[in-house]
């Protein structure tokens, strides 16, 4: 069996690029065309592939070496399948691949160009109005995917400064902008697939870099064709597939960066197939490249629950099963419940996961404290219990949940930080008074908002709570019904208990909790009296509120459940 040189092709304007990866090893049996090592410029990597079929006798490059074209990547014993030489003459090596030079020529002679030439061979033209940055010469590259932007409207941008950043399954590159201006509009986002012509960008204020070409562009400035790839003039004969790019018009002094992890264009497929995060995994590689290897190590941490995902993370599960990582936090215990008696799985529903992630959050994030009182509602039970008797034929029941939101408003007026939000260091005063009403329904629980409840009276409230309460038991509450609430009140009087800890309902910055009023015996200065009193809680964010202020809020609140004439006041 003969024994062939892989040679590196003809890889366009690349010279002396450094061998980043070796995707093969001695003994490997590999196919034509599969890649065998990757190169990278500093403005693109590519795989080069292998010439012919056979067993890799001999590896002639290491990681870090620098290869051209014509030097020897391995040495295969072949298996008789040698790739297409087609029509090269001299065809002493297989490895040749692509031929920029040849397609540049047939693109020029197709669009009536000419060929552009290396920046170092440009002149910079002004142009007038608005100018047009079109996907130059990329090879043989059909449909691209962008999968990077670099820069955005407004920018400044630099003549073949690079824009995006495209690939293909073996190779990727940036694209050069063929002139200098300010970035009006990008005509492609990440995700587009692109060909060589189409619209990129729109520059103002532009400077073009023309060709010193004697054959001026047809389209003179406005042709605005970028910076195409620069050809060796030598063309390859091979017509055969093409692996390797046309490399990018070449800068060196134009360094955009490319905000891409490190890993070559079949590591970045596999991490994509996987749905592996790429940013988020460490590269073992030569300069610390993320290897195929890293994303098999990561994929396996993950499903292991090792290591949690940024979109992971972000999603925090409510109970069980991970999170805390990101905390510095002991993973959860895993038990195997039955081992110890019999159990029963159940999927917890859609609501209470969704109100599980907010809730945790909420718990975590907000340096949340409590205070308990209790507020004398005698009379105002009395009231409340006379006032139905009165309505009694209007089918309307005025519960003590409705005298709590309009006592709440007038607390949150005179109080406003309690109605306030936090935006980053500066805090939003809300100027209206939407109550959110905590409602247990089978469900899981949802919070209903009584919308301008300072505008309402207690049976317009009363009513507006009982039709929400009953769309939020049949699960048919709008997301505008759940939205905007400013404060909240979580009742647990129909109920029983005393006190309890609501967690605040972010961006909201306090929450109010009442558990089952009862009579107790209230010292009034001469005797022990039968009093009706109300447990209040009130879960306050210390960021925005201070203990003196919470004490204030519930005394004050006290005093108008009171007496309820105060709120008119
Ligand atoms: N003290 C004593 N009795 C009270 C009371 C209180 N603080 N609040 C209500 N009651 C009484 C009512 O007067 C009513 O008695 P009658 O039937 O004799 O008139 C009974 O308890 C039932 O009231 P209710 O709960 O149906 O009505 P409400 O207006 O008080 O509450 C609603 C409505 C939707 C808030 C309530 O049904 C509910 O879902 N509460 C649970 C909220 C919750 O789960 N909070 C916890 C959140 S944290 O997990």
């Amino acid at each position: 069996m003969a024994l062939i040189d892989v040679k590196v092709p003809d890889i366009g304007d690349f010279d002396e690029v450094a061998v980043i990866e070796l995707l093969v090893k001695v003994g490997d049996t590999v196919k034509a065309e599969q890649s065998l090592i990757t190169v990278e410029s500093d403005k693109a990597s590519m795989e080069i592939p292998s010439s012919t079929a056979g067993v890799v006798k001999e590896l002639k490059v290491a990681l870090g070496d620098k290869v051209k074209q014509g030097s020897v990547v391995l040495v295969v014993e072949a298996a008789g399948e040698v790739a297409a030489p087609a029509a090269a003459p001299a065809a002493a090596t297989p490895s040749v691949r692509a031929e920029p030079a040849l397609r540049q020529a047939q693109d020029d002679r197709n669009s009536g160009q000419a060929s552009p030439s290396t920046s170092s061979g440009r002149t910079e033209v002004a142009a007038s109005g608005p100018v047009e940055v079109h996907i130059p010469n990329i090879g043989d590259f059909k449909d691209v995917a962008v999968i990077e932007v670099l820069v955005k409207p407004g920018d400044k941008i630099a003549l073949e400064q690079s824009l995006i950043t495209v690939e293909s399954d073996k190779a990727s590159m940036e694209i050069p902008s063929s002139h200098a201006g300010v970035l009006k509009e990008l005509k492609v986002k990440v995700g587009d697939t692109v060909n060589i012509g189409d619209l990129l960008a729109i520059l103002e204020g532009a400077v073009a870099a023309s060709s010193p070409s004697p054959q001026p562009s047809p389209q003179g400035v406005e042709g605005a064709k970028p910076a195409a790839p620069a050809a060796p003039a030598a063309a390859a004969p091979q017509a055969a597939s093409v692996s390797a790019p046309v490399a990018p018009a070449h800068n060196p002094t134009a360094s955009a960066p490319l905000g891409l992890p490190h890993a070559s264009p079949s590591v970045r497929k596999f991490a994509r197939e996987l749905g592996v995060p790429l940013a988020e995994v460490k590269g073992s590689g030569l300069k610390g490249r993320i290897t195929a290897e890293d994303i098999q190590s990561f994929t396996k941490s993950v499903m292991t629950g090792a290591v949690q995902t940024t979109a992971q993370a972000a999603k925090a599960p409510a109970s069980s099963g991970g999170g805390g990582s990101e905390l510095g936090l002991i993973p959860w215990p895993k038990v195997d419940f039955a081992k110890f008696g019999p159990i029963e799985r159940k999927e917890m529903g859609r609501i209470k996961k969704i109100s599980g992630a907010n809730l945790l959050r909420n718990a975590v994030m907000i340096p949340a404290v409590t205070n308990f009182d209790d507020a004398d509602i005698t009379d105002l039970e009395a009231f409340r219990v006379s006032t139905n008797k009165e309505n009694e034929k209007s089918g309307v029941k005025v519960t003590m949940l409705a005298f709590l939101i309009k006592a709440c408003v007038a607390s949150l007026k005179k109080f406003p930080e309690f109605n306030s939000s936090l935006d980053g260091d500066s805090l939003v005063y809300k100027q209206f008074w939407h109550i959110g009403f905590a409602a247990d329904t089978p469900n899981g629980l949802m919070v209903p908002v009584i919308k301008d409840a300072d505008k309402k009276g207690v049976l317009q409230i009363s009513q507006e709570m009982g039709e929400l309460a009953k769309k939020a038991r049949e699960g048919k509450l709008s997301p505008a019904e759940m939205s905007g609430a400013t404060f909240t009140i979580s009742s647990l009087g129909g109920i029983g208990g005393r006190y309890f800890t609501p967690i605040i309902n972010a961006p909201e910055v306090a929450i109010l909790g009442v558990c089952k009023s009862q009579m107790e015996p209230v010292w009034d200065g001469k005797a022990f009296v039968p009093r009706l009193m109300l447990p209040l809680s009130l879960t306050w964010d210390h960021r925005v509120i201070d203990g003196a202020a919470a004490a204030r809020f519930n005394a004050y609140l006290g005093q108008i459940l009171g007496d309820f004439r105060r709120v008119l006041l």
